[in-house]
This record gives C-alpha cells, structure tokens and sequence, in this order.
C-alpha cells in the first residue's frame, strides 16, 4: 500500500471547516464555562519584585460581602503544592544540576517578581471577589531586586537566594570547545558581535481563564481551561500537585492563541484546585490583560555574544557563543526549549566545522520564561544571521553569496552539525535561488535609488534560516478514529488548535486517506477524560505527528473495513478493494458503503506513531524603509520562500506564515517588556505602552513553496507553525541595518522602535 500521498484539500475549496463558528462569535473559549454554584476567584498579586513577606492579614477581606474564602501561600505549602516540574533536567556544565527554587502556587516567605500570587480570594460574584481582594492586607520587607541578567552574574551582584550562588540557575554546554577555539585562532577573519533579544509577551487574544470543580467522591478535578493540549498540561499539574493523572480531567472547546505560552501549568490553576476543594463548590477566574502581562510566561530575552570565524574564501570555520538565556524568578515547567532548540540549529544551514556554545541562566527577579512561538529557534537564527550579515560586510562580500558560500549542501543531507543534531533534507541554494528572483534582488539599487530621491533611507534584508520543528516529549502520537453508521468518520486526538486550523488539516487528511468529503469527517480535540497519548500542538509538530497517525488509522479503517466488507460478501479480503468510501469487488455485484460497517456498532480504529523531528527551512527578503526625520521604519517589501514539505493546505500555511511574520516584525519594530532597573517594577503591562505589531507595518507579502519531501512522515510533511517568526525576525533587522548603514549607524538591537532609529541616526550625524 502507498502511505505517501499529496494532499491538497480536493474536496472542498481550502476554506477552513472551523471559520463560521470562530467569527460569528459561537466558539466557546475557557471564560464562556458556567456550572451551577460556581464561585469567582481573584488573585493578590505581589506588588514588590523582591520582598520578605512580613505578614498577610485576610481578616478584612473575609469580612467582605459575598466572600467564601481567603487562600494564601500557608494553604499552598500545606497541601504540598510548592515545587513545579521543570524540564532543565539534563545533566549541564561539569554535571551541574539546575537549582529550582520551590514556587508555592501562592507566595511564601517571599515573592520573587511583580504579579507574583500572594494570596486567592474567593466570592460569589467576581466583582466581590475583586473587591475583597484590594482588602487583603500584605506586609513585605522589602528587597534588592535585579532584573537584569547581567547585573545578575555580575560577580559583585547582590545574591538573590542563598540555594542559588552567583545567581547563577543553571549552566550548560554543547560543541567542541578546544577545536572551536583553535579553528578561531588561526583564521584569516574574524567576526566579533553581541546580539540582544528582547524579553517579549506571546500576547495570545483570549486572556488566561480556569474553572475547576472538585468531586469529592472521586477525588476528580475538572478544569475547564485554554490549554494546548491535555497531556502535557496534565503531567506538569500532576508532577506540581502529585495528584494522580487520573484524577485531572480537562474541557476545552475553543483555544483563542497560545504561542507556547498556554502549554504549561500554571500557579493559578493549582490555587484554583485548593479552593474548589476546601469550599465545596467550583471556582472560576479570568485574568485581566495586565495580569496576562505580569504572570503569563514571557519569552526570548537572550543576550549572545561570540565569534564567527572565516578562511580567507570567506567559508565560516568556527562560530563560537557565550549565550545568557534570562527564565526570570522561577523555571516554568517549559524552560528548556531555549537551550535545547537554540542547541540543535546553531550553525543555522551553514556547514561550520567547529562550534560551540555555552548557555548561563541567571536567577532575576522577573517573570518566569517559557517557550514563545520558536523557542529557541528564532533566538538562534536571529543570532547566526547577524553574525553572517556582519561578516559580509566586514569582508566586502554580497550577503546572500556569502550565504550560499557556505550552505550545506544538498547532497550533504541528512547532515550532522557541529553540535550533533542530524538535519534530515532540504535545497537551500534552490530556496535561495527562488527567493531572490522573487524578491528581485538584483533591482535592489535601483529602488533604493527611488527611495533616496523621496527622502528615505531603503534596506534590504535576507535571512537563510532552518530549524527542528519539534520531535515532542510524548512516548507516541495516537489517535482513534471512530466510523458510525451514517458514514461520519470522528477523529479523536489530545492536541488542541488554538486557531491553526486542525479541524480542517487533520479532516483533509483523513478525508483524503478515504476517499471521502470532508464534511463526512469530524475533528474531537481533547475529549475529556480521553485516555490518548501524545503531545500538546507545540515546537510545530501536529501535522508531523498527529496528521501521520491520522493518515495511518484511516489506512487501518480501510484494511479492516476489507475485512468486515468480505465477511458480508462472503469473499476473502484480498478479493475486495476499497475507493472513495465504498468496498467493491469483481467477484460481487454488491457494493458495500463505509457507514454499512457500522450498522450495528460505531466501528474504532486506533493508530499511532513516533516520530522524529523535520527541518523545515525558508528564505525571506525584506526591504525597509526609513524616513530619517521621524525614525519611523516601514516594511516595504515581503518575500518568503520556504520549505515545509507537502502542503496539506495552502491558505493555512499562508496563513500560518503570516502570523509568524508580523509577530516576528512586532518583536522587531515595537514589542519588549521593559522593568524598571532599580524597583523590578515592569513598565508597560497594557497594550497601551507595549507596541504590537499593527496593520500598518506590513504590506502584503508575496511567498512561494520549495519543497523536499520529508521521510520522518509519511504525508511527507514538515512543520510551519514557527517559519515565519524564524526567518522574519534576522530578515527584518538585516533590512532595518542595511537602511541604517547607509547614514553610518553600524548596529541597533531591538526594538527598532522610531525612537530608537532616531537617536541612532542623531548619533553619527
Ligand atoms: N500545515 C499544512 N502543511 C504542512 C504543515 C502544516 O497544511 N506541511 C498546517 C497544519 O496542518 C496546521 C498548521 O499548518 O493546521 C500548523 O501546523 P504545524 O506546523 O504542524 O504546527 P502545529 O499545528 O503544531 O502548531 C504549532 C505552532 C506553534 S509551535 C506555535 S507557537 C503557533 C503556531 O503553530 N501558535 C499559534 N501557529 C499558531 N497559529 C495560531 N493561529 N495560533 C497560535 O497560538
């Protein structure tokens, strides 16, 4: 049987299945759960970013109208619920063990940033709730607070946690230090660069919300929540609390974004299960957006620093990188995805002999780290970039032939890196190729002439990026599907879209394995209580993973559908074939409908896999322009060449792409959490003072598939979900750099805010 297949959505127009109820305002997100008799919670929050708690009084907010309950941090440590699993499990620099500090889901003794939890009050309205809470009364002593990963290493730094010396949470390495060093040594150029990245909000549209009711009979909580997937989100509440697996059961219908940021657990939901069991009664809470911005895991914020070596034919020999990685006051169960994917794609899709890097993880007092749309991936692409487009400059060279100069190349595949990860194909000089002749980079000059004649300064930018969309934590990917006897075929899977069209991809893919409409496929995500394994929709693996399982169950479908089929036409099952919903066989004049197998029981296959990681990998050129009177920096052109194996739909990658794009130009052009240096006080946690991308920024873009078919699936697939912020991020500031070197300004860290272009510009006039 042929398990490779091409899949475009054929029977319907590529429109996405899951649209009308999304915009027509009938989705149903985690704040539209009610139960009766539910109870509103609302959390204090610390207002200092490093103090001793002196003494929390809850007498006040007891005595509120309404209020059922104060919880605090005592009630935390009593039921345990003080250590959050983390994933920094490996073994780091000379067998150094990270040193978690124990995060009670509500503070005790100190609170360690500005938002963090101190204690929960619950009412039976929300309103009362808030109001209670602004009653409860909180003593600190306070602190010195160091929110600067720098400042937090520095050798005279103030220690913030006597279980932590020199602030310093954990140390890794990876690559060959020696011949790295020794590659540097004795080439004919050097290129020597620090390269910042700003500390950023996912931002996702729906804020956090959780409901949780307890059964005491059963000792079952149920959550109802926005989640990523339930099984990655039950063992880190299970490894928080040790309340068994089992006995956490997970609704969600409707996911409005995730960005990484609602996979893991968090300390509100964990106050919510001591609450919903204490008082008997469900308690539900909705995050305002400031505390989305205060408590919701931040991601990037890395400082690298290093060296790219080069021959004198300008072919790289070394790179080298010392690399502080910021995960603020606590590891969140999602920490690791910084260091371990910024490991497996660090020479980028280069062929670099020698590399190495070596990863530090100050303790500040910020909040905590997670994964954000790449994690990791766009950190270290963003990096290598820079350093290339610094290289090309420094020794004269054009900076897409000094890019193909040193690409892998295509019969090197599968390639191993320097650092031990094995890419598994791709053509890069072919995606470079058909990016350049998209974006006509040989007309640039012209155009950056045009542009001078108006006044402004035009760049242009390229990023050559790759990265490993994720092989997932889980033993296996697994789906059911389940066939009834109108002919519905319902696949069952744990991961959860938040928007990214899996009800459409994982139909397609299903429909197209049989034959069948997709209006004859239905979608369950995340069935409560569902047994499933398999990973959370994350590190852009569900159509690798779960779109693989499915393709293979409605395989499965079919072989014993042969099997029923024959029984019925009394015939062996290799004499019955099987096409387009219907069982047929030359030795019959009957014909047997799928749904005619269920007629007296819903039929259930179940199928699954593992599944390595795919290399998905892109061009993208860029042209900005720069009104060198105001700063203000315009996206002018667009064009995206990437990679990601056979399409299942066309207009969700887009799509996909897109959304990775701007998010990746918002980090570049506006969007940074900023604190207070002395205070740890966060600046701006409104949308009012953190600069989102808005639509104005980016014109249309223009793109084009290159694919090579990946083997790890057998649809052929790779990922997409994260391309875009990838290969945006390096392209936009090549092209933002490119403009700015035109009046001498010879590097900016993000944000490339209008203001900060300007002062740059000031500066060398
Ligand atoms: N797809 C396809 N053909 C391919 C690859 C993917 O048609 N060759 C489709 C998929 O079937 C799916 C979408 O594109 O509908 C993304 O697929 P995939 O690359 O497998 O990634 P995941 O579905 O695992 O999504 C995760 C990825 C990540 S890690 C983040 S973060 C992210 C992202 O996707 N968060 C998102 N995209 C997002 N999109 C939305 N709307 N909201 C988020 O929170």
């Amino acid at each position: 049987m042929d398990t490779h297949a091409t899949h475009d959505a054929h029977d319907h127009d590529g429109k996405r299945v899951e649209d009308f109820r999304l915009i027509t305002g009938t989705g149903k997100y985690a704040a539209d759960w009610n139960v009766p008799g539910q109870l509103h919670g609302a959390f204090v929050r610390a207002d200092h970013a490093h103090a001793q708690i002196v003494s929390v009084n809850t007498a006040k907010a007891l005595a509120h109208p309404g209020v059922k309950g104060v919880f605090t941090g005592e009630d935390a440590v009593r039921e345990g619920y003080v250590r959050a699993g983390h994933v920094l499990g490996g073994p780091g620099k000379n067998g150094m063990k990270a040193r978690a500090l124990d995060r009670p889901v509500l503070a005790h003794g100190k609170v360690r940033f500005v938002g963090e939890a101190v204690a929960l009050v619950v009412a039976d309205s929300a309103g009362a709730a808030a109001d209670a809470a602004e009653l409860v009364e909180v003593a600190y002593r306070e602190l010195q607070p160091i929110v600067d990963p720098e400042q937090a290493l520095a050798p005279d730094a103030p220690q913030l946690d006597e279980a932590v010396p020199g602030n310093l949470v954990y140390e890794s390495e990876a690559g060959n230090e020696a011949a790295t060093d020794a590659a540097i040594k004795s080439a004919a150029h050097v290129t020597r660069l620090r390269v910042d990245s700003t500390r950023v909000t996912p931002s996702p549209m729906e804020p956090r919300a959780c409901l949780v009711a307890y059964n005491a009979d059963s000792g079952e909580y149920r959550f109802n929540v926005c989640t990523q997937g339930i099984t990655t989100l039950r063992k880190m509440m299970t490894s928080w609390t040790k309340v068994p697996e089992d006995k956490l059961i997970f609704e969600a219908h409707d996911v409005g974004g995730g960005f990484g940021q609602r996979t893991p657990a968090y300390p509100e939901y964990i106050a919510l299960m001591i609450a919903a069991k204490a008082l008997g009664a469900p308690v539900k809470w909705v995050s305002s957006r400031v505390e989305s911005f205060l408590t919701d895991n931040h991601g990037r914020g890395n400082i690298a620093g290093g060296e790219l070596a080069l021959d004198k034919d300008g072919r790289f020999v070394a790179f080298r990188l010392n690399w502080i990685a910021d995960m603020g006051a606590y590891l969140s169960p999602g920490s690791a995805g910084h260091i371990r994917n910024t490991t497996t794609c660090l020479t980028g899709v280069y062929h670099i002999p020698a590399a190495y890097v070596s990863f530090r993880v100050p303790l500040t007092n910020t909040t905590p780290m997670g994964s954000y749309r790449g994690a990791g991936r766009p950190d270290i692409a963003y990096v290598i970039e820079r350093f290339v487009d610094q290289a090309a400059i420094e020794i004269g060279m054009d900076k897409a032939d000094l890019r193909r100069r040193n690409f892998i190349p295509t019969n090197a595949f599968p390639y191993k890196t320097a650092t031990g990860s094995v890419y598994e194909n791709g053509d890069l000089p072919g995606v470079l190729s058909k990016a350049l002749a998209l974006a006509d980079w040989a007309g640039f000059a012209a155009r950056r002439a045009l542009s001078a004649k108006a006044g402004k300064l035009r760049g242009l930018g390229i990023s050559t990026v790759i990265e490993g969309s994720g092989a997932g934590n889980a033993p296996k990917d697994e789906v059911e599907i389940r066939l009834d006897a109108s002919g519905t075929v319902t696949l069952y899977t744990v991961s959860k879209s938040q928007g990214h069209g899996h009800e459409t991809t994982l139909g397609t893919i299903v429909a197209n394995a049989l034959g069948i409409t997709l209006d004859k496929v239905k979608v369950v995500q995340c069935a409560p209580g569902s047994k499933l394994e398999g990973n959370h929709t994350g590190g852009s693996r569900t159509t690798v993973g779960v779109g693989s399982v499915s393709h293979l169950a409605a395989l499965k479908l079919i072989e014993e559908g042969k099997a029923l089929a024959a029984l019925e036409l009394k015939l062996e099952p290799s004499q019955v074939q099987y096409a387009k919903g219907e069982f047929k066989s030359s030795e019959s004049k009957r014909t047997i409908k799928l749904g005619e197998l269920a007629k007296t029981k819903t039929l259930s296959v179940m199928a699954d896999g593992k599944f390595g990681s795919t290399f998905p990998n892109g061009c993208h050129i860029t042209e900005v322009e720069i009104d060198p009177d105001t700063g203000a920096p315009k996206i002018v052109s667009y064009c995206a060449v990437d990679d990601c194996g056979v399409v299942i739909n066309h207009a969700i990658v887009e799509g996909q792409m897109h959304g990775g794009v701007v998010q990746g130009a918002g980090q570049v052009f506006g969007e940074q959490i900023v604190y207070d240096l002395k205070t740890g006080q966060p600046l701006n946690a409104s949308f009012m003072d953190y600069i989102m991308p808005r639509a104005g920024l980016v014109p249309e873009f223009r793109g084009e598939e290159h694919a090579t078919t990946s083997k790890v699936s057998p649809l052929g697939v790779k990922g997409v979900g994260e391309s875009g912020c990838t290969a945006s991020i390096p392209s936009l500031v090549s092209a933002t750099l490119d403009a700015l070197g035109t009046v001498g300004v010879k590097h900016l860290d993000m944000p490339m805010t209008s203001s900060r272009i300007w002062r740059a510009i000031q500066a060398v006039r």
